[in-house]
């Protein structure tokens, strides 16, 4: 084998491997949402960029209808729309006390599961103590579709399915700025 054949070769191993490497990354990534995988896989897993395991193909409007600080929210990249980014390693964090967020589908949905993910906000007493999701299906009537105090865990899962074209989750804190990581859906447009 001649050099210039010896790099080709080599070339193309060293390719192969960094495919493979990036094709289980990302199905680690999402077997980690799901806890299906040991912690170990989900730390390398973070070498690229986080994606849920439940797949959320439309748009997903968010907005904040609590004043999102300049300085503390926007700037840092904590504004409302990272609440549905399918991002887990960054939040919707108003630079408060409190949040209050309207999410908006593009359409009617039934939504099977909802997973709120507080990460660090949800479980520590000093930050969510008062929390609830409500549901519209025509943007005038809104019901509660969950609502809780401490959550005392990093995920809150809601596993009643319902019906809505909009959402709205709201949360106090004892004392200190809060902030929501992720809200995701398992959810099908109404035919
Ligand atoms: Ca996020």
């Amino acid at each position: 084998m001649g050099a210039l054949e010896k790099i080709l070769y080599g070339g193309l191993v060293v390719l192969g491997f960094a495919a493979l490497s990036i094709v289980f990354s990302v199905r680690a990534s999402s077997w980690c949402v799901s806890e299906r995988l040991p912690r170990i896989f989900c730390i390398m897993s973070r070498i690229v960029p986080e994606k849920l395991a439940i797949t959320t193909p439309d748009k997903i409007e968010v907005t904040s209808n609590t004043f999102e600080s300049p300085e503390y929210s926007i700037a840092r990249g904590n504004g409302a729309q990272a609440l549905v980014d399918g991002s887990l390693s960054n939040m919707a964090a108003p630079g408060n006390d409190k949040l209050d967020y309207t999410i908006v589908f593009s359409g009617p949905y039934n939504v099977r599961e909802t997973r709120i993910h507080w990460r660090n906000f949800g479980i520590s007493n000093n930050y969510v103590n008062d929390w609830s999701l409500e549901a519209t299906s025509n943007g005038k009537e809104w019901r509660v579709i969950a609502k809780g105090g401490f959550p005392n865990e990093e995920i809150t899962r809601i596993e009643d399915p319902f019906s809505a074209v909009a959402l709205r989750l709201k949360a106090k804190a004892a004392k200190d700025w809060i902030g929501v990581y992720e809200i995701e859906f398992d959810r099908e447009a109404v035919q």
